[in-house]
């Protein structure tokens, strides 16, 4: 009984050892090894407050602390990677707080020369669930690892890859099925604990020896940004306002059937100097109509897109539109049939049309369900919407007159897009431009191995997901394998910058 309890305790002394060792070696770097002596004498105090801290976080779970520290004085006397002559192992992450856009250098050091580690990224997400991910690693002949410098040779993800352990984050091995990562709220960061391991191992199978740990902090917003909820004119949605007195640039952020409020891509967008709204159309109880209705059409995009317009710090005539998925027809509709001129359209894997009727004005329409029909299967049963959103399948006079677009677009396509055609329908846009005479307006990114959720940076993709529950149990094929998807999230997610960047100041 005492071994399940001392291994983790044990962890838990090294984690704290070296977290203070690391806060205190800063300040007082010329006296480092008198400190390292007094730190050891007082671990034993500071164990029982570092556990109820992780045990906050729900790391490690909750017993009482006599029975770790009885058989503490034992296993903390036999770290063999803590010599008396070289420090204790040190794990950095820096930034400490960061956005989630933001590449974080992770480095170890005081490591014995060319040894097996292996460093590990553990967090939970707002449902509780577990994330991890780990990479595998060989010192260097200084004794040190350096993320942004080193290849993974095994584990989560390989070679140089320095934001891999977040990308390649998954759900811990025993989670439920078909997770999805994604932050509801955002004013609260991730925190992501992350640790050193002596040895290549797998951190959920089996014993580990944990040499060093630190945390991290990853926030969709920074300080200065405004979050506002709007509810107004029968708008719903949230406005993100950058710090500052404007008038800003604007973006209005549109995301697709999954429905809700998606709120972290305009809060990224607020910490780049842009007023961004993000907009529910679908699936959210202040809209009228039943849930599984698009119950909001032309006029609902109109007044939202003006109630930006009109905000008193965004200019009016710098205002830009971004849509995945479904969001991609919403905002060419928007563009072609409302009278509305955005300066630029941001356009990532979504069609040109609709199999789904979306009214002129506003008024109850059709529900998802009435088009099962034309929904695929894979094997296992995962539903795909590929066929749907072929340009063939969408009804005719939903297709938006691409040819009336007067602003710069930009398309954003995952090559390995299991849920919508976004290749037939990129093509569509660019011929239809071409022949307009408007070639010089159509911008195309194309992402080999990218799947339909191309999301700001360093985050992990889904390449299926759990899509509903009622009235059966539903799984949604997403595409993208972790790689080349992360690689085009970081790539698009610069050049989508830079776009807003030359249209929108
Ligand atoms: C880690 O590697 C990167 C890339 O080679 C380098 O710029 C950085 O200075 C290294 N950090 C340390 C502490 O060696
Ligand atoms: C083009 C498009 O949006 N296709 C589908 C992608 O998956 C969602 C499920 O979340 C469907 O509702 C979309 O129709």
């Amino acid at each position: 009984m005492c071994s399940f309890y001392c291994s983790w305790a044990d962890s838990c002394a090294k984690l704290f050892f070296v977290q203070r060792q690391k806060e205190i070696v800063s300040m007082v770097f010329p006296f480092k090894n008198l400190v390292l002596e007094i730190i050891t004498m007082f671990r034993a105090n500071v164990i029982e407050k570092t556990v109820r801290q992780l045990v906050r976080m729900k790391i490690v779970p909750c017993v009482s602390t006599h029975r770790y520290r009885a058989c503490l004085h034992r296993t903390l006397g036999d770290v063999k990677w803590m010599s008396s002559t070289r420090p204790a192992p040190l794990l950095t992450a820096t930034p400490a707080r960061a956005l989630m856009d933001e590449q974080i250098s992770i480095k170890g050091a005081f490591l014995p020369p060319h040894c097996p580690v292996t460093v590990c990224a553990r967090m939970r997400c707002e449902d509780g669930d577990l994330w991890e991910s780990f990479a595998h690693f060989n010192t260097a002949a200084d004794g040190t690892v350096n993320l942004t410098r080193d290849h993974s040779v095994g584990g989560s993800y390989t070679g140089r890859e320095p934001m891999g352990l977040f990308w390649s984050l998954q759900p811990a091995p025993g989670a439920r099925e078909g997770l999805r990562l994604r932050k509801r709220n955002v004013e609260t960061p991730y925190v992501v604990l992350l640790s050193l391991l002596e040895g290549h191992l797998s951190p959920s199978v089996g014993q580990s020896t944990e040499l060093a740990a630190v945390t991290t902090e990853r926030w969709y917003m920074t300080p200065g940004v405004q979050r506002i909820e709007i509810r107004k004119n029968g708008v719903v949605g949230t406005l993100f306002l950058p710090s500052g007195p404007g008038p800003f640039p604007a973006m209005l952020d549109l995301w697709g059937m999954g429905g809700g409020l998606v709120e972290y891509r305009s809060a990224l967008f607020a910490t780049k100097g842009y007023a961004s709204l993000s907009l529910a159309y679908f699936g959210h109880k202040d809209l009228p109509g039943p849930q599984n209705r698009l119950s909001v059409g032309d006029s609902y995009f109109k007044a939202a897109f003006q109630l930006l317009q009109d905000h008193p710090t965004v200019c009016a005539d710098r205002v830009g539109i971004i849509g995945l998925s479904f969001g991609v027809y919403v905002s060419l509709r928007i563009a072609t049939r409302t009278g509305i001129k955005p300066s630029c359209l941001i356009c990532i894997n979504g069609p040109v049309g609709s199999s789904i009727r979306v009214p002129d004005g506003d008024g109850l329409t059709g529900s998802l369900d009435d088009y099962v029909s034309l929904w695929t299967y894979d094997d296992q049963g995962h539903v795909s919407f590929k066929v749907v959103s072929l340009p063939a399948s969408l009804s005719p006079d939903s297709k938006v007159k691409v040819e009336d677009i007067e602003c710069p677009l930009l398309y954003i396509e995952g090559k390995d897009d299991l849920n919508a055609s976004s290749k037939e329908n990129a093509d569509v846009i660019e011929k239809s431009l071409k022949a307009a005479g408007k070639s010089h307006l159509f911008t195309r990114l194309s992402y080999p191995g990218a799947g339909h959720l191309i999301e700001p940076p360093y985050a992990p993709n889904a390449r299926m997901s759990l899509w509903r529950v009622k009235p059966e149990k539903l799984f949604v094929q997403w595409g993208g394998h972790p790689a080349p998807h992360a690689a085009a999230q970081e790539d698009s997610w610069r050049k989508m910058l830079a776009f807003m960047e030359s249209h929108l100041r």
